[in-house]
């Protein structure tokens, strides 16, 4: 019997007990008896109490004893609850004892996320301070770029001013501005003979009061001499005040100045190679027909110089005839768009450039840029034909020279410098 069993009984037993007395069982005389209105019908005389407590006596001790067995009971088995607490208690503290490992894996596993946390909130960190150091630098930026804002808007409020050099002696030539005083090399403007209008050129004007009119410069590739017609007629690139540019200056001017006097002009090319060496060629009586000959170029001699006469022509020893197809005195000139070469094909076209094209040349100063000098049929691209600067009574065509100049200069002044004052004015002039 469980202890909430004998509870219940015990109260069925009272209940029991209390409705079993209006029965009337322990009368004992209606006699000697009598009712009270404080007790009921239960007539609690003195004598009824006393045969009361002496009949039910022993059905309460025995209740009281039963009761008492209960109480034990339950006091038993809360006794039980308590060791079963402990034996819990225990087990659990014996358990942690006995499997250490699940508690320190447990642990090493936390202690593995805290580590991970401060490690990511590291990387947070160096993020943010990488961002700061960005955002700064930015704001640096954009403080230059208002202080430059700035500057730059100063100057836009001050007058428009050339900044090249124009000297201010004018001539039909570079001979001639010489002449008149012009000491010092520059960009003056010349107008020949014939010439609609003034142009500008770059004179070179030597110690001996010799001013060179110069038509042609390579110095450094930074010009593309791959151009047509139109082009090559009225001249491209660009002319600096301090010869440091590239540019061929126009068909119809270098035919211009070289009609325009008495006096015939000695064109000279001069030439520099990858190893720094210096040479020349002079021709005399050059002379640039108009465009309706196609700018046909003519000279009556070579007139010296050690790069030798590539004009003329060269023998590659490829055929008898190479030199003869390749002189290029009386040639015509030609561009990939206007074909006059003595050549089936296209010179102009297959080299990239414009020139006095035969078929096709020994020497061709206007041709491919090629740094360090030598290059292969290959490096010549699909065609592999010899398009480099050539001048080939100096260096193989295979060779593309560093550095040239073509200008011009009345004869005269050239017999008056005598051979010595050309080699000067050379060294000056490159
Ligand atoms: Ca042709």
């Amino acid at each position: 019997m469980t202890a909430f069993s004998h509870a219940v009984a015990y109260i069925l037993f009272l209940c029991t007990l209390a409705s079993a007395q209006p029965r009337g069982d322990y009368s004992i005389s209606q006699d000697s008896c009598s009712p009270s209105d404080g007790f009921g019908q239960y007539c609690p005389t003195t004598c009824g109490v006393a045969d009361y407590l002496y009949r039910y006596k022993p059905g309460v001790v025995r209740d009281l004893n039963e009761m008492e067995e209960l109480l034990l009971e339950i006091a038993n088995l809360t006794r039980g609850a308590q060791d079963k607490v402990f034996y819990l208690r225990d087990t659990e503290k014996q358990a942690q004892k006995a499997s250490p490992d699940l508690y320190i894996r447990k642990s090493s596993s936390m202690l593995d996320d805290v580590l991970r946390f401060e490690k990511s909130i590291l990387t947070q960190e160096e993020q943010i301070y990488e961002l700061q150091s960005i955002l700064a630098a930015n704001e640096k930026r954009i403080t230059d770029l208002r202080q430059m804002s700035l500057q730059l808007d100063a100057k836009c409020k001050m007058p428009c001013k050339d900044t090249v050099e124009i000297q201010t002696i004018t001539g039909k030539d570079c001979q001639d501005i010489a002449n008149k005083g012009g000491k010092v090399s520059g960009l003056y403007y010349v107008q020949p003979a014939r010439a609609p209008t003034p142009f500008l050129v770059y004179c070179e004007i030597d110690k001996f009061g010799r001013g060179w009119t110069v038509l042609q410069r390579r110095r450094d590739g930074s010009v593309d001499f791959n151009r047509k017609w139109v082009p090559y007629k009225e001249g491209f690139g660009y002319l600096s005040p301090d010869d440091s540019t590239e540019f061929w200056l126009g068909n119809e001017k270098i035919h211009l100045l070289s009609v325009q006097s008495t006096v015939p002009y000695v064109l000279r090319m001069e030439m520099v190679d990858w190893e720094g060496t210096k040479r020349y060629a002079d021709y005399a009586m050059f002379k640039l027909a108009p465009e309706a000959d196609q700018y046909r170029l003519t000279y009556a001699y070579y007139f010296g110089g050690e790069a030798g006469d590539a004009f003329d022509g060269f023998d590659f020893g490829d055929d008898p005839s190479d030199k003869f197809y390749t002189a290029h005195n009386g040639m015509q000139f030609s561009t990939a768009d206007r074909d006059n070469d003595k050549y089936q094909g296209n010179c102009a076209k297959q080299d990239g450039s414009g020139w006095w094209m035969n078929r096709c040349h020994a020497a061709h100063l206007n041709g491919k840029y090629y740094t360090g000098g030598k290059y292969t049929a290959k490096d010549a691209g699909p065609n592999g034909f010899d398009n480099g600067i050539i001048w080939a009574t100096w260096h193989s065509r295979w060779y593309s020279l560093k550095q040239t100049t073509m200008k011009i200069i009345p004869i005269n002044r050239i017999q008056t410098g005598g051979q010595q004052g050309g080699l000067d004015s050379f060294d000056k002039g490159i």
